[in-house]
């Protein structure tokens, strides 16, 4: 497929919240096109905090709820790690902790979508104490009506992984909402509109006691704070390029032909996990049909630039963010690549179509 790409951000474009930390991601974007016809980014910023040699791992940990981006340094003895990834510490007692702490920054594209015009200084949405002391992640945003919706994967000390809300008038201003799915729970969606009289979202339960594979579910809601009537609706398919698991990408947008979802779906090889990029049409009126998928043979897009197959971790795509473009006929598509660099990819809607199986 011959289309327009390129690298929007990598992490050395992006000054860290603290002089002595050092940003190692600048990914996951949330896409949003705004009145004046530019499009908003929220990035999610990764950093880390300076780690000492030789001294206990230290992890940071968000103790203030005002403004300020207050942190604590959680202690951890090395005697304490069972097994130490990229991006995650597995302690012996069973809990985990992250390598890096993520906030939300706010980015500003030109209305054509290849040029970033500016990126703000500082964190413009945090972790608060009880609502991703951890961090904030791989934020997705949607219009709806007159306002714009949040959501995004909130990482807490008590309540884990979660998928939490908030909501702006102006996309500055932003009202907590609190958690929504909740532990473990990520790549929370909302449909831009109500359907038959209630809030439809599609979100990827994490799962405990595994008896099936991670999926991706649908659940509705009267109000966007209490959701229910679920089910798991589009599954992992054996011997694809998303065997493994599958979680939302952006927010589904709507066409003629159906609710366009487009999706990351992941298979392991040798450990390896790859994360690739399909789609699914789902009815207008009742988007628990499935009418259409890309095929498991091969997926829409797979990491294969070289910002995707070697990063922060290797082998991803992973898009967060879909806006039309102005003359609506192609998607400007915001993925995150190797967990460290955020880009974007004209994508023809004719394309996604004609590479899709209609069942
Ligand atoms: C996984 C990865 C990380 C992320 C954590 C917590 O380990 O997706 O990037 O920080 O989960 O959400």
């Amino acid at each position: 497929m011959n289309i327009q790409k390129k690298v929007l951000l990598t992490p050395s474009e992006v000054r860290p919240s603290f002089s002595d930390w050092s940003v190692q991601g600048v990914l996951n974007p949330a896409a949003v096109r705004m009145p004046n016809k530019k499009i908003l980014l929220m990035a999610r910023i990764a950093e880390s905090s300076v780690q000492r040699p030789g001294e206990q791992l230290t992890c940071p940990i968000i103790v203030s709820d005002s403004e300020e981006y207050e942190m604590a340094y959680q202690k951890i003895k090395k005697e304490r790690v069972l097994k130490s990834g990229v991006n995650i510490i597995h302690l012996r007692e069973g809990l985990c902790r992250l390598t890096t702490i993520s906030h939300l920054r706010r980015i500003i594209v030109s209305p054509d979508g290849f040029t970033v015009e500016k990126v703000d200084d500082g964190p413009t949405f945090m972790g608060v104490p009880g609502d991703g002391d951890y961090g904030v992640e791989d934020a997705r945003i949607v219009k709806i009506g007159s306002q714009y919706v949040m959501t995004y994967v909130s990482v807490s000390l008590h309540e884990g992984v979660c998928g939490s809300l908030a909501v702006s008038k102006n996309l500055v201003d932003w009202e907590r909402k609190g958690i929504i799915f909740r532990q473990q729970n990520k790549d929370v969606v909302i449909f831009p509109e109500k359907i038959r009289g209630k809030y439809v979202a599609l979100h990827r339960p994490e799962g405990t006691m595994n008896f099936s594979k991670r999926s991706i579910w649908i659940s509705h809601s009267p109000d966007l704070i209490y959701w229910g009537k679920e089910k798991s609706l589009i599954r992992p398919r054996d011997n694809s390029w998303d065997d493994a698991w599958t979680g939302a990408g952006p927010p589904p947008i709507k066409t003629k032909k159906g609710w366009l979802l487009i999706y990351h779906g992941v298979k392991t090889i040798d450990e390896q996990n790859i994360y690739s990029v399909g789609s699914v049409l789902l009815d207008l009126k009742n988007p628990e049909i499935v009418l259409a998928r890309t095929p498991t043979k091969a997926p829409l897009l797979e990491p294969k630039e070289k910002y995707e197959a070697s990063g922060f971790v290797n082998q991803v795509v992973f898009p967060t963010g879909a806006v039309p473009t102005l003359d609506g006929k192609d998607i400007l598509l915001y993925s995150g690549g190797g967990d460290k660099i955020s880009s974007v990819k004209k994508v023809p809607i004719k394309e996604i179509f004609a590479r899709m199986e209609y069942f």
